[in-house]
């Protein structure tokens, strides 16, 4: 039987990517998103290619939603955690909670509503993988970060608690962290649609990451044998040797 693959926030970016990565090497891909003509789209494109893909529309901050759709699901081998993202750049001075719960939803609540709702069909494949798209900002701070930053801090501990709970079942547990990745949104979503500010987020970095680097990654790390456990990668494009230190050429 083929193995099957949830990608969340496939409808774009990183998890788009991934989708493809995934169902090109033969897996049955659902692609979870909330935008249901973009996400319908790209399964579309991949069953044309001639890839086993359906598009699920679904919330993952919904936990009733994430129930009924993990109780329709036969089977499930690997879950792979993308959907996420930052609003807005203020201080912890000036933030709006509002924007801080609305992250901590979706990165944090998000992943622990897929993984606790998938969890005993990834046991039950006996491989299963549970992989975290978490970021740097869930290993490092920085101004103007502090709601994404602590987020992804809770994504990267839910990450790590569930290896150690999970040690002895036939769950691994991944966590992908990227660095400086240039997509369509992530950048004008923290930057409220304003374009000229999320371009310039890019300005003069002369290979930011793309969507499809990363997803290369992940690709990499969930088709290595299942007793190898890629605990975590932090993925940066050359030009970021640091979070403050990017090089930018005029
Ligand atoms: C996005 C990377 O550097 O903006 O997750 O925090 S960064």
């Amino acid at each position: 039987m083929t193995a099957t693959a949830v990608v969340t926030g496939a409808s774009s970016g990183i998890g788009a990517a991934t989708a493809r990565g995934l169902a090109a090497e033969g897996y049955d891909v659902v692609l979870v998103a909330r935008r249901a003509d973009r996400v319908e789209e790209l399964a579309a494109e991949l069953v044309k290619a001639g890839h086993n893909a359906r598009a699920e529309v679904l919330d993952v901050t919904d936990r009733d939603a994430v129930d009924a759709f993990a109780a329709s699901l036969p089977s499930c081998d690997v879950l792979v955690n993308n959907a996420g993202g930052a609003i807005g750049t203020e201080s912890v001075a000036t933030a709006d909670p509002a924007d801080w719960r609305a992250m901590y939803e979706v990165n944090v609540l998000g992943v622990l509503n897929m993984t606790q709702a998938l969890l005993p069909a990834l046991v039950e494949s006996g491989a299963g993988t549970v992989l975290v798209v978490s970021s740097v900002a869930g290993h490092v701070v920085y101004e103007g970060g502090g709601g994404y930053v602590a987020a992804k801090h809770g994504a990267h501990t839910l990450a790590a608690t569930l290896r150690l709970e999970l040690c002895g079942e036939p769950v691994r547990v991944l966590e992908i962290a990227p660095g400086m990745v240039k997509t369509e949104e992530f950048s004008l979503n923290r930057l409220r649609g304003d374009s000229d500010a999320a371009e310039a987020v890019y300005a003069g970095v002369p290979d930011p990451l793309s969507a499809e680097d990363v997803a290369d990654t992940i690709v990499w790390a969930i088709t290595r044998p299942a007793h190898v456990n890629i605990d975590l990668m932090v993925v940066r494009p050359r030009a970021q040797a640091a979070q403050h230190r990017i090089h930018r050429v005029a």
